[in-house]
């Protein structure tokens, strides 16, 4: 009887392991730009191991994004950008590194600026 609601959990546990390793099991609740690169607004983007999978139009300093549909997991490795033009003089900016350990608050300082982030379930 035991062996076989295990089984039954582990047949329901498989496809939702297979979503979480796609999307990521933590929300990215909220950002907050404390201190902006730029000189008042910046254009923050997230990227996950790499690859950017969020971001917004503008972020005002002092103000936060309360809802980011962004998703992370234990031990991914988070940098949050600032876009700029690119141009040679003018590049992008990385704001700062942080690897996932779970729900919490998350701290980047690079380039000048300081943003927080926070996961969630
Ligand atoms: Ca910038
Ligand atoms: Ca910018």
């Amino acid at each position: 009887m035991l062996l076989a609601a295990l089984g039954l959990a582990g047949a329901v546990a498989g496809p939702a392991n297979a979503a979480e390793s796609t999307r990521g099991s933590l929300h990215v609740a909220q950002i907050c730009a404390v201190t902006t690169e730029d000189a008042t607004v910046d254009e923050p983007y997230v990227k996950r191991n790499g690859t950017v999978t969020w971001g917004a139009g503008s972020l005002r300093e002092g103000n936060c994004l309360r809802t980011v549909f962004a998703y992370v997991s234990v031990g991914d490795i988070v940098e949050i950008w600032d876009q700029d033009t690119n141009t040679g003089f003018d590049p992008h900016d990385k704001l700062g590194t942080v690897t996932i350990h779970g729900v919490g608050e998350y701290h980047f300082r690079e380039s000048g600026a300081f943003y927080k982030m926070w996961t969630e379930y």
